[in-house]
């Protein structure tokens, strides 16, 4: 049985060896990237059945990516092709410390042409987390529609939803339909997953409490807000907030992808029956693990890293 299902457009990656700008960089290694795909993979390598919808091209990237999703074991039975599209691609230069740059060519892609009639394939009875990102409905106006269609659908299946708004600007045709579709998006999640900056945009407030309040009021039943370093704030319906701190790290190498190792942790946590807040603590230290690597999933723990990672850092 999958307990857990994911859609989105997975990319191929061009990570620069050297440091530096894209513009000088001249060899890159390449890797797979997609928020969703790195959730999948977390919780794949935690030993959790996942089911991963996309469409991929047929050509060497597009089978480079699928033997990818093959090796980390998820469930492959909603990957389609498409012989006339293409798959993403990406680059993403070396840094010292913080947020490197990232360069998309990713338009038209086969992933993207995903649509309400694929979801229809979905047996959501069968699945107990669904986890959407912001990311899928800035790809097409199909994919917004089945995101729509996803999550209604997952709800009433009896799924649970979390989501990531995830936000992704450049993608988007304008900031307004960008904030106006993810907060509507959101109304169909259990669980919201913001960072402070993209709980701001999306709500207009500026504070940690206000911003989970305007979800709380939306209809969702708890919001986990992403604080970096300083770990993450919860707020359940009808309960009094609180903190859970941070892992410390020697050094940030790189922090793409430190969201979607939160978001594994998250739903690991309540895969396992754990509380929130134990929850929130695996998902601080998976985001840890993720920021001292420059890759955007190969530092994904397995259960005995994870545990150990945390029994070392507390
Ligand atoms: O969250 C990590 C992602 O940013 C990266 O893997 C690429 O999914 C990606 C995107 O669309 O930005």
């Amino acid at each position: 049985m999958v307990e857990v299902m994911l859609i989105g457009e997975p990319m191929v990656i061009f990570y620069a060896n050297e440091e530096g700008s894209l513009v000088e960089a001249n060899s890159f290694s390449k890797g797979l990237a997609g928020a969703e795909v790195n959730v999948g993979i977390g919780l794949s390598r935690l030993g959790h059945r996942t089911a991963y919808m996309t469409k991929l091209s047929t050509d060497e990237l597009g089978t480079y990516i699928y033997q990818c999703l093959k090796k980390e074991k998820l469930a492959s039975e909603m990957i389609t092709f498409d012989d006339t599209k293409q798959v993403g691609v990406m680059f993403k230069n070396k840094v010292t410390n913080g947020d490197p740059k990232t360069l998309y060519y990713r338009k038209g892609s086969a992933a993207s042409t995903l649509c309400v009639d694929d979801i229809k394939k979905i047996d959501f009875k069968s699945i107990k987390v669904l986890h959407v990102t912001g990311i899928p409905p800035a790809l097409s106006q199909e994919m917004r529609e089945a995101c729509f269609y996803m999550m209604k659908t997952a709800r009433e299946a009896g799924c649970f939803i979390t989501f990531d708004p995830n936000l992704r600007p450049a993608l988007w045709e304008s900031q307004q339909v960008m904030i106006e579709t993810l907060n509507q998006l959101a109304r169909h999640a259990h669980l919201v997953l913001p960072g402070v900056a993209e709980g701001q945009l999306l709500t207009g407030e500026d504070s940690i409490e206000a911003i989970a309040d305007f979800y709380l009021n939306q209809g969702t039943d708890a919001v986990v807000m992403k604080l970096g370093g300083d770990g993450a704030y919860v707020k359940e319906k009808g309960q009094a907030s609180y903190s859970i701190p941070g892992f410390k790290v020697k050094r940030i190498v790189d922090t793409v992808g430190a969201g979607d190792g939160f978001a594994v942790g998250i739903i690991n946590g309540q895969l396992d029956g754990l509380t929130l807040a134990e929850s929130v603590r695996q998902a601080n230290a998976i985001g840890a693990i993720q920021i001292q690597n420059a890759s955007d999933n190969d530092a994904l723990p397995n259960r005995s890293e994870l545990a150990t990672f945390i029994a070392q850092n507390s």
